[in-house]
C-alpha cells in the first residue's frame, strides 16, 4: 500500500538509534531529547492507528513535565482526555523498539490485532511544553501522523491538561467545551467569576497570590488567562521562563520534594503562594509563617480543603450523593485519618500514577483525587451533574439549597474533568479559600501533617521489587518486608513503604513518623535494607544526621 511506502520512506528522517530499548512508563516515554526523535514520529503513527480505532480525536503531548530542561517526553491523550488505555501502552512500547528494518512489521501487527480500517479517517491533536527540544520533536510527532495519512492539528504550547482539555471537547461535540485555548479561558474565567461573586469585599490581601511558574509553559499560560478573570484574582508571577532555568530549584516537585521554597520568590509572611510543574499538571501552596518557618500545602491538604468544601455544599443542598477521596500511599498518615475519622468520607488507596487515581475517581458520584505531590482534580458522575442541575432550576427548592447547587454547578465547570491541572485546581482553592473566608494558616491548621522523608537508593535492577496493596508492601525480593516492618515498630506512629519508581532508574523510600527524626532514621534504615536485600550499587546509603 502507498500508505506504508510512505512510512517507510518518512521513517528514514526519524531513525532509530539500533538497540535502544524505551517504555511507555507512568507519564509516557521520558529521557535525555536526544534520544527521542524516532518515538516521536512512531508515536504520531500510534496515535493515527489509535484515532482510526476509536473513531475520534486522539492528543499527543510532548513534555517531560518536572524533569530537567535537557529530557523531553511523550504521552497519548485518549477519546475523553483520559490517559491511553493499558493496553494501548503495550503497542507503544513494541512500535518504539522495533528495529529500523522492522518497523512496518510491528506496525501491520498492531492493525491486524486489533482490526483496524485503514480507511477510516483519523485525527491528531498535538501539543507541547516550552523545552527547547519540543518544537522539533512535535514537528517529528506530525510526520508520523502525516505518513499515516492522518488530519492533524498543531495547538503549539499548551499545558498538558489544556491539551487533555481539547480532546475531550471535541469528542463530545462541544459539550465539555469549546476545543481552543480562549474556549479553556472563557470557561474556567466564567466559573471562577460567577463563585466569587458570591464573596462580597473580597479584601486584596484575598485577590492577590504569588505563583512560581517553574519557568515553564503554566508561567505563559497562567499570564494568558490573568486578563479573563477581571481583577478577581491578582497575581504575582515569579519564575515565568524570561530568565531562569525550567524546574531548576523551583517548580511543585521541587518544592514538595525539597519542602521549601522555590527559589526567585519574594514571600511575605503568611502570603499565599504556589507553584505549577513544568506542565503545569501539578500544584502545591505554601507560605513562610512570622518566624520565617515554611509550610506546605500539598496534594493531600488541597484534596481536603476541596472535599470538606464539597461535601458541606451536598449537606446544605440537601443531595444524596457518594463523595471520595482518592490517595495514594504517598498519602500523608494525618490526611487519611481526618477524612475517614474526622470528615467521613470514603477513602481510597491505588498505585501511584494518575490513570490508577483517576479510574478509581469514577466510581463515586463525585471522585476527589489527589496525589501528595500536588496532580489532582475533582470528577462528578453524570447523574451527580443532573441531579445538581435539576436543583438548581427547581422552582420549588428553597433558597440555601439553589445557592448550594449553583456553587455545585460552577465548581464543576471549575474542574478540568480529564487530568489534574494546576490553574484550574488553582481556581478552586481561591474560590473555596473566599466562599470559607480562610486563610492559609487556617487551611494549614485543619490537620498537621506526620513528619515525612523520602529517599532514593540505586539497584542494579529495581524491577527485583515487586509490590502489593497499592505499593504498600513488598512481595519480593524475600525478607524485604519483614524487615520494613520490625524497622516501623521501632518509632511511634510511623509507615514506610519502598517501590520501584516508574520515571527514574532508582527504588523510593517513604517513611513518616511522629518526629521528623524518627522519619529521617526510618527512611535511612529502609534504604539500608533495600540497598542491602534488592543489590544496591554504589556507596551505602548514609544517616541523614
Ligand atoms: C508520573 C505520574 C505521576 C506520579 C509520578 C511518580 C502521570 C501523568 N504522572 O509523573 O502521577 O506521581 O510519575 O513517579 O501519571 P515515580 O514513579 O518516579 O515515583
Ligand atoms: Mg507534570
Amino acid at each position: 500500500m502507498a500508505q506504508f511506502q510512505d512510512v517507510s520512506q518518512k521513517s528514514t528522517l526519524h531513525p532509530k538509534p539500533t538497540g535502544l530499548v524505551l517504555q511507555y512508563g507512568t507519564a509516557g516515554f521520558r529521557t535525555n531529547a536526544k534520544q527521542l526523535d524516532h518515538i516521536m514520529y512512531r508515536m504520531g503513527l500510534l496515535a493515527t492507528l489509535r484515532s482510526k480505532k476509536t473513531k475520534a480525536t486522539i492528543g499527543v503531548m510532548v513534555t517531560a513535565s518536572h524533569n530537567p530542561e535537557e529530557d523531553n517526553g511523550v504521552k497519548l491523550i485518549d477519546p475523553m482526555g483520559e490517559m491511553v488505555t493499558p493496553a494501548w501502552e503495550g503497542y507503544a512500547t513494541q512500535l518504539a523498539n522495533a528495529e529500523q528494518e522492522d518497523l512496518l512489521t510491528a506496525l501491520k501487527d498492531i492493525i491486524e490485532r486489533e482490526a483496524i480500517n485503514m480507511n477510516q479517517e483519523a485525527n491528531v491533536f498535538v501539543g507541547k511544553d516550552t523545552r527547547s527540544s519540543s518544537a522539533r520533536l512535535s514537528q517529528a510527532v506530525l510526520d508520523g501522523v502525516s505518513a499515516l495519512g492522518g488530519h492533524s492539528k498543531d495547538y503549539g504550547l499548551v499545558t498538558t491538561p489544556q491539551l487533555h482539555y481539547m480532546v475531550c471537547c471535541q469528542n463530545t461535540q462541544g459539550r465539555y467545551g469549546e476545543a481552543t485555548v480562549e474556549g479553556y479561558y472563557h470557561k474556567l474565567s466564567q466559573a471562577f467569576i460567577q463563585l466569587t461573586k458570591n464573596v462580597p469585599n473580597r479584601t486584596d490581601d484575598q485577590k492577590h497570590l504569588s505563583v512560581d511558574g517553574a519557568n515553564g509553559i503554566g508561567a505563559l499560560k497562567v499570564r494568558e488567562m490573568e486578563g479573563h478573570l477581571k481583577g478577581e484574582l491578582q497575581i504575582s508571577l515569579f519564575n515565568d521562563g524570561t530568565s531562569g532555568k525550567l524546574n531548576h530549584q523551583c517548580g511543585a516537585d521541587h518544592v514538595k520534594v525539597q519542602q521549601k521554597a522555590p527559589t526567585g520568590i519574594e514571600m511575605n509572611t503568611g502570603e499565599r503562594c504556589c507553584s505549577f510543574d513544568g506542565d503545569a499538571d501539578r500544584i502545591v501552596y505554601y507560605y513562610s509563617d512570622s518566624a520565617g518557618q515554611f509550610h506546605l500545602l500539598d496534594g493531600d491538604k488541597i484534596a481536603t480543603l476541596i472535599s470538606t468544601f464539597l461535601k458541606e455544599l451536598l449537606t446544605q443542598a440537601g443531595l444524596d450523593l457518594k463523595i471520595a477521596v482518592v490517595q495514594t500511599a504517598y498519602a500523608n498518615g494525618s490526611s487519611t485519618h481526618y477524612l475517614e475519622d474526622t470528615m467521613k468520607v470514603i477513602v481510597i488507596c491505588t498505585k501511584t500514577g494518575v490513570k490508577h487515581l483517576h479510574h478509581a475517581a469514577q466510581e463515586f458520584d463525585i471522585g476527589v483525587y489527589f496525589e501528595a505531590n500536588g496532580h489532582g482534580t475533582v470528577l462528578f458522575s453524570k447523574t451527580a451533574e443532573q441531579k445538581i442541575q435539576q436543583l438548581a432550576k427547581d422552582p420549588n427548592s428553597n433558597d440555601e439549597r439553589k445557592r448550594s447547587a449553583l456553587l455545585l454547578q460552577n465548581t464543576i465547570n471549575l474542574s478540568n474533568q480529564t487530568v489534574g491541572d494546576a490553574i484550574s485546581d488553582m481556581l478552586l482553592i481561591e474560590t473555596i479559600l473566599a466562599i470559607k473566608g480562610m486563610t492559609v494558616q487556617q487551611w494549614d491548621t485543619i490537620y498537621t501533617d506526620l513528619p515525612n522523608r523520602q529517599l532514593k537508593v540505586k539497584v542494579s535492577d529495581r524491577r527485583v521489587i515487586d509490590t502489593t496493596d497499592a505499593e504498600r508492601r513488598v512481595v519480593s525480593p524475600a525478607g524485604l518486608q519483614e524487615a520494613i516492618d520490625s524497622l516501623v515498630k521501632k518509632f511511634r506512629r510511623a509507615r514506610s513503604f519502598v517501590r520501584p519508581s516508574g520515571t527514574e532508574d532508582v527504588v523510593r523510600v517513604y517513611s513518616e513518623a511522629e518526629t521528623q527524626e524518627s522519619a529521617d532514621d526510618l527512611a535511612h534504615e529502609v534504604s539500608l535494607a533495600v540497598y542491602r536485600l534488592a543489590g544496591g550499587v554504589g556507596d551505602e546509603p548514609k544517616p541523614l544526621h
